[in-house]
């Protein structure tokens, strides 16, 4: 059988992609070296899988900023405010994924969302009423002849027109208009760049139709039929690709279609092999993801060749061995792991190790009985007995103390009028207090310092006496803009999980794993190796450090148990409910060590709760919704009524009964995009405390203090003035101080204005 990739990380083995592009967009880079680094890093990816032995190689898998993004201007799908500017592909390309101001130029960004349940976001196509369908660009044609001169024949990659729309929305000059009624129209530009692409040479394309793992409606189900019988015309071969879940429910929109053949997740749902494979036709191909493309652990190979042997029992020698998607979602490299322990890091397999597996897989599969291959499967074998066998990956203290968890442990003491009652009298804060979701800008100075104390170069006192310093200064800025309940700012942490992964037992974690978030933006998940528990204390020394330089309430913060899981890579060896419940307990310590320490309202954030929610409504569902709350309720119940839990959530439009079941005194949301005025009303229902965030923090614009009354008084008609909790949308880590200390001073006195109109 042939071995497939469907996809590359596209960053580069040390983000020279990070650092070209943020170096043209701060103007140190120019255009043409911006384009030689990303043929550099193409180039490199090809070479990488020819090397290693990869039969179906992907093109059209890089990106300067987004795939989707990408789609959208090859297909003229740009809203009018664009094209205003005559600005050149790249600036167009970065004006709609990030805004562009510059003389002359003032664009806001797209929407950007979540791609599918990964903390991949992509940029939203967006339909304005006067979208034009036509083909603005050649890129798949440009990469596929690029990777041609360079000896490689590769693949296609491009978005599937159903999905293309289905994951798209009309813009507000549009709304009432469903993407999906735009078919009859995009079709034709697919049938342009499927025929061009014919002309290039071209014979199989790799057509991702992610939304088939959705719950999809019978529109957009029946579209699939409509739009493959077109596509089929132009001759090629078009590879049906779906991943991250099961395509069984849509599978009779799949059926009997003129394509080459299906591609399948089986990391993720290998029961699917049977029911899509007893569809497909005589001719039809089917591609079996066995490689992890959304985590890091080598593949079990003699599992793999199990799963596989099932699919060839219905398809005969109809099969490709393949990732189970994309391997964006990975590293590019163990290469460049220097620092973890060789007993581990034999566990993992990143991109590159990836192409190598696939390739073994398939040989193995199809009776490869060489040497080489042979030694490969049984250096495999030994690695996966090795972390199955090994004590790091047990700690009986932590189960046994789960398994003693009980129903009280999950729930405050009393219930939240009650705890009102003991809270107002603890912290005393007025009508409409303020605060801040938790960080302050990350300066320049911050982070050399950081640098600097991983490198050694200064001593821990050193770098403590600095950290120090910087809550001295946030601390007082807050006193003198006049909020009420403070914050420390968080000058100590680099990323709100990777933090936590690296004072809690059970985690590693990688010096150069990044994995693309958005545009330039990269995180670096730490990675849960074992059952996880909490050493020692992890936030208590700046907490309450913080708390004794002030007579106003110190919000303690803390990333809750779903976010650190679904922001680092997790083990495949026990369900992700138990490590769920493991990190609520080990948090759990850490809240009770903030209220021993002093600290009376604690933040527990929970910003990936709604990305973690599967994909399908059903049983699966209900039992992620059922885990999710309880690991927050084991976390934040063991505290006395008058210590206030608060926490946060963004990123996504939220269930506001999914908020209400985590029993948090005060909730604050992300909300200043939103215009609809459902939304507003939904949660105001909500029977606890709510702040919804009053200016974007994206953005260094400064709304005036009129701004912030306008608003205020407009969610005024829906909430009643007690619950009401003044706020930004999300955390000002990103901000410059200046912008900060105007929109939070415009905040405070709009709050002051509402406070006296309420009292007297
Ligand atoms: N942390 C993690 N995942 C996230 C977020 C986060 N997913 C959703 C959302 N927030 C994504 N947003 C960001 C915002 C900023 C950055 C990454 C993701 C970022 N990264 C730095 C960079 O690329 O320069 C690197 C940060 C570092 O030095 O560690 O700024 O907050 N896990
Ligand atoms: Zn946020």
């Amino acid at each position: 059988a042939k071995s497939s990739i469907l996809g590359f990380p596209r960053i580069g083995a040390q983000r020279e992609l990070k650092k070209a592009t943020e170096g043209y967009w701060s103007g140190k880079v120019t255009a043409e070296s911006l384009l030689e680094t990303a043929k550099t890093i193409r180039a490199e990816n090809w070479k990488t899988q020819k090397d290693a032995g990869v039969d179906i190689i992907p093109s059209n898998d890089f990106s300067f900023y987004d795939q989707v993004l990408d789609h959208s201007i090859m297909f003229n799908v740009i809203p009018a405010r664009y094209t205003k500017f005559d600005l050149n592909d790249l600036d167009l390309l970065f004006a709609m994924g990030r805004g562009l101001q510059r003389e002359g130029v003032d664009v806001t960004a797209l929407e950007m969302v979540k791609w599918f349940d990964s903390n991949y976001h992509y940029v939203r196509p967006t339909f304005g009423k006067n979208v034009e369908f036509k083909l603005n660009s050649t890129k798949p044609v440009d990469e596929y002849l690029e990777a041609k001169a360079q000896g490689v024949e590769t693949r296609p990659v491009i978005i599937g027109p159903v999905t293309y729309l289905y994951l798209g929305k009309a813009d507000k000059d549009n709304l009432g208009t469903e993407p999906i009624s735009y078919l009859p129209k995009l079709l034709p530009v697919y049938a342009e760049l499927l025929k061009k692409l014919l002309e290039a040479g071209v014979t199989d394309i790799q057509m991702d139709e992610p939304c088939l793992v959705l719950d999809l409606p019978e529109n957009v189900q029946a579209a699939f039929k409509d739009a493959y019988s077109a596509l089929a015309q132009s001759g090629l071969n078009l590879h049906l690709t779906t991943y991250f879940g099961d395509i069984r429910p849509n599978l009779k929109a799949v059926t009997d279609l003129p394509i080459a053949g299906i591609h399948i997740d089986c990391v993720r749902v290998p029961e699917q092999i049977d029911e899509v494979a007893k569809a497909l036709t005589d001719s039809q191909t089917l591609s079996v993801g066995v490689v992890d493309g959304r985590n890091i652990w080598k593949t079990d190979f003699s599992k793999a060749i199990k799963t596989l042997k099932t699919a060839e029992a219905i398809v005969g020698d109809r099969l490709v061995v393949a990732t189970s998607s994309s391997l964006l979602h990975t590293p590019v490299t163990l290469e460049s792991e220097k620092n973890l322990k060789e007993e581990i890091r034999d566990w993992f397999s990143f991109a590159v190790e990836k192409a190598t597996e696939i390739v073994v897989i398939a040989k193995a599969f199809s009776g490869d009985s060489s040497s080489e291959i042979a030694d490969a499967l049984a250096a495999n074998a030994k690695s996966i007995e090795a972390r199955s066998t090994s004590s790091i990956t047990k700690n009986p203290a932590v189960r046994e103390r789960l398994a003693k968890v009980t129903d009280a442990d999950k729930s405050r003491k009393s219930p939240f009028p009650e705890r009102l009652v003991a809270q107002k009298k603890n912290l005393n804060l007025p009508l409409f207090p303020t605060t801040t979701i938790g960080s302050f800008p990350q300066t320049k100075e911050i982070r050399v310092q950081r640098n600097k104390f991983t490198k050694g170069q200064i001593t821990a006192e050193e770098y403590e006496k600095f950290i120090e310093k910087e809550i001295d200064e946030v601390v007082k800025f807050q006193e003198e803009v006049g909020l009420d309940v403070l914050v420390h700012g968080e000058p100590e942490r680099n990323d709100m999980v990777q933090y936590f992964g690296e004072r809690l037992d059970g985690f590693v974690f990688t010096t150069n794993g990044w994995v693309q978030s958005y545009g330039s933006r990269y995180v670096r998940p730490p990675i849960i190796v074992g059952d996880v528990s909490r050493p020692a204390p992890m936030t208590v020394k700046e907490s309450k450090y913080a708390q004794s330089i002030t007579k106003k309430a110190m919000k303690g913060m803390l990333t809750g148990p779903i976010t650190c899981l679904r922001w680092s890579f997790p083990r495949d060896d026990i369900p992700l409910k138990d490590q769920s419940y493991q990190l609520g307990a080990a948090l759990r310590d850490e809240v009770n060590d903030l209220e021993a320490a002093g600290i009376y309202v604690i933040q527990v954030d929970e910003p990936a709760i709604r990305e973690g929610l599967p994909l399908r409504a059903g049983a699966e569902r209900e039992d992620y919704v059922k885990y999710a709350v309880e690991s927050f309720r084991l976390a934040t119940s063991g505290v006395q009524d008058s210590t206030q839990i608060h926490s946060h959530f963004c990123y996504s439009d939220l269930d506001p009964n999914h908020i209400k079941a985590l029993d948090a005194d005060v909730v604050s949301i992300e909300f200043s995009k939103k215009d609809d005025p459902k939304y507003i009303q939904e949660f105001a229902e909500y029977p606890n405390h709510i702040g919804l965030g009053l200016f974007d923090i994206h953005s260094p614009r400064v709304p005036p203090q009129s701004e912030f009354e306008a608003r205020i008084a407009e969610i005024l008609k829906v909430y009643p003035a007690e619950k009401f909790w003044v706020n930004p949308d999300c955390g000002l880590k990103t901000r410059q101080w200046e912008e900060v200390r105007q929109q939070l001073t415009n905040m405070v006195n709009a709050a002051k204005v509402f406070r006296e109109k309420y009292s007297s």
